[in-house]
């Protein structure tokens, strides 16, 4: 069996063979990889599976040479170093290690139109939308069709650059939740970011000389097939950006972009869309949740789970502050779950990810503290404004920069506060930042075995009709809440407007299977465990008729969360209304706020709002699900609108 000192050598791992180094010797061979004659002796060193995906990847990429990730110091200061020289980033002198970088302007965001899960059957990927519908779901290729997609657009499209071989874990290195990938990648800037948001490099590689399986993710941010690119320091095509997923071989293949989740292929890719397929096979849960260990002013520590679609406050509630005096909140994670029911029943969950992909702007002293005690070292930040003293600048942080800053926008414009009219930051700019530096990670965040989840909330924006928070009667009626999730539209993806769309479990762009598959695997938990956690909807962004939140929201969420804490501790503070479980009158703990807070408004239930919410869910269902939507779903609905037509008007 090939083992880890063959390919350390005596040099160490810092030089990791020959292929690093391959700058003396890559011609020779790359021309014996494409050729497949006799292979280097350092790359026959590897895992024959890995060193197969690589082979096949050289063929059909053509790099002018090859690195292998070992995830060291020296190797990142190389990458960043290289990338200031390309102009894809600058430094931001005014804090330790920090860098910015501008994208080319049509590469913002993820794609979620031209997202694929391919299977061979369409009917494993989506259920069929009704005739006449466009299927809102998830999109379906053939084995095919991806197949022609990827050899239109690979074929030599590495030629002139480095291919990066990124070994990389979602979860802790030891934990048995967890799962290594290997990115294929043209872009140090995904290098440097994977380096941040995952366990990357050798403690991984020696896990795979152990024999373990990896995902094959490969990424290239493209060449547009003119050959002409528009903005060399951040190179994409985004005409012929795609995203692909072959469940079946746990297989990522992306092209075109470099941004986010559409190149950091360990987040939606894998811990999502792939994650789920496996989590499915394997009887557990891949999530779009945060993780958050909530200590009471009593001293009990429970762990909150919660799904609210892309940039709908996952951050800000895993890293609030409470205001609720006595209460402690630690982050686990603010995007992704992978949860799992333990031989005792608990549900346990591990956060994948090693770092904080975040939205900037609205992140500022006031509404998330926490975070800017996080992001001001070793951070990569995308897309946002610079100062002239060599910091950054975003919508939301207008008290935190002197008046005689100059301020350059997130293209490299001039920019002036209370001038121009476009946002300093594009809405959708984040930063990139190692989850360790999170004051307040919580000390179990990396324990192999995960956290005791307590609960699980789902939420999203509802400028209307949906209460501050309210309780599901059962797992049942909880899975159903999941199920019926709207929220209106933000800037992570390429959607335009303010529209209230569904996102079921805040998963539709992620789902890795069809929906209705989805739905029975939540359902089916249930004979899992006799312990299963409570589940909540919560909405903080209900509006006044001036179109002013009627919630402050941020650190007062902990005044929900407290109302939760009791609840878990089955304390008589509930009533029952036709949606579900909402607060008994004055039993919110309200004391000390500053804002007048119109209670009734928060809670009211307009029976027209609930009328038409029943017709769109049932439309949604009858037009999207169809005959995949499990009976468990269609009676709890019957339910809610028997329930609804009861109500007084
Ligand atoms: P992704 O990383 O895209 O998955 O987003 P996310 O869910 O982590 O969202 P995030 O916490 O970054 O919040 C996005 C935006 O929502 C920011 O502009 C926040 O200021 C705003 N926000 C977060 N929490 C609240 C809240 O309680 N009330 C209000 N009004 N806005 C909030
Ligand atoms: C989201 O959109 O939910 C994100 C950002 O977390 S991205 O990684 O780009 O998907
Ligand atoms: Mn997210």
């Amino acid at each position: 069996m090939p083992n880890l000192s063959a390919i350390k050598g005596s040099s160490g791992f810092t030089e990791f063979g020959k292929f690093k180094g391959l700058a003396s010797c890559n011609v020779e061979f790359l021309n014996q990889v494409r050729g497949l004659s006799a292979l280097n002796g350092d790359l026959r060193d590897l895992p024959p599976k890995l060193k197969s995906y690589v082979e096949e990847n050289v063929r059909l990429c053509q790099p002018e040479t090859i690195h292998i990730c070992d995830g060291t110091d020296v190797e990142n200061s190389k990458l960043l170093k290289l990338m200031q020289q390309q102009g894809t980033i600058v430094p931001l002198p005014k804090y330790e290690n920090c860098w910015l970088a501008r994208t080319n302007p049509a590469d913002t965001a993820r794609v979620e139109s031209k997202t694929f899960i391919c299977t061979d059957t369409k009917s494993e990927t989506i259920p069929s939308p009704k005739a006449g519908v466009k299927g809102a779901l998830g999109n379906w290729m053939s084995p095919h069709d991806m197949d022609k997609a990827i050899n239109e657009r690979f074929t030599g499209c590495m030629r002139g650059r480095t291919m990066y071989i990124v070994p990389f874990s979602m979860g802790p290195v030891t934990s048995p939740l967890s799962k290594i990938g290997i990115e294929i990648t043209d872009s140090p800037y995904v290098v440097a970011s994977m380096r941040i948001m995952t366990r990357m490099g050798l403690p991984v590689l020696e896990k795979l000389l152990k024999g373990a399986e990896f995902v094959k993710c490969l990424h290239s941010v493209g060449t547009p097939s003119n050959g002409i690119i528009e903005n060399p320091s951040w190179p994409c095509d985004p005409e012929r950006t795609i995203i692909l997923h072959r469940p079946k071989n746990n297989e990522i293949v992306s092209y075109g972009s470099g941004y986010g989740g559409n190149s950091l292929l360990g987040k939606k890719c894998f811990a999502l869309r792939i994650g789920s397929t496996i989590a499915r096979r394997e009887g557990w849960l891949a999530e779009h949740m945060l993780i958050l260990g909530i200590t009471s002013p009593s001293g009990k520590k429970r762990y909150i789970a919660a799904a609210f679609p892309s940039a709908c406050g996952k951050t800000n509630l895993a890293m609030m502050t409470p205001s609720l005096p006595g209460y402690k909140i630690e982050c686990v994670g603010d995007d992704i779950a992978w949860m799992r029911f333990d031989k005792n029943g608990v549900l346990r969950a591990i956060n994948p990810e090693n770092g904080f992909f975040g939205v900037a702007p609205g992140t500022s002293r006031s509404s998330n503290p926490i975070a800017m005690d996080t992001i001001f070292k070793n951070t990569l930040f995308t897309n946002v404004a610079s100062t002239s003293d060599g910091g950054v600048f975003w919508e939301g942080m207008e008290k935190e920069v002197s008046s005689n800053m100059e301020i350059t926008d997130w293209r490299g414009n001039n920019w002036k506060m209370g001038q121009s009219k476009t946002p300093a930051a594009h809405p959708n700019s984040r930063f990139c930042t190692p989850a360790k530096q999170c004051p307040i990670i919580d000390p179990a965040w990396e324990h192999p075995e995960g956290v005791p989840i307590s609960a699980i909330l789902f939420g999203g924006r509802r400028p209307a009709g949906v209460p501050l928070v309210y309780e599901a009667r059962n797992w049942n009626h909880g899975v159903f809440i999941g199920a019926t999730m709207r929220s209106e539209a933000t800037a992570a993806a390429e959607h335009k407007g303010k529209v209230v769309m569904h996102d079921p479990f805040a998963m539709r762009p992620f789902f890795g299977y069809n929906f209705g598959d989805y739905l029975s695997h939540w359902l089916s938990m249930k004979e899992r465990s006799d312990n299963l956690p409570k589940i909540f909807h919560v909405n903080w962004f209900r509006k006044d008729a001036n179109g002013k939140f009627l919630w402050p929201g941020f650190g007062e969420n902990s005044r929900v969360l407290d109302w939760i804490l009791r609840r878990l501790d089955n304390e008589d503070c509930a009533r029952d209304t036709p949606i579900g479980l909402i607060p008994k009158e004055n039993s919110l703990n309200l004391e000390g706020i500053e804002e007048n807070i119109d209670v009734k408004e928060l809670f009211d239930l307009p029976k027209q709002f609930w009328m038409e919410e029943v017709d769109s869910v049932a439309k949604y269902f009858d037009e999207q699900v169809g005959d995949d939507l499990p009976k468990e779903i269609t009676k709890q609905l019957n339910e809610l609108k028997k329930n609804v037509q009861s109500m007084k008007d």
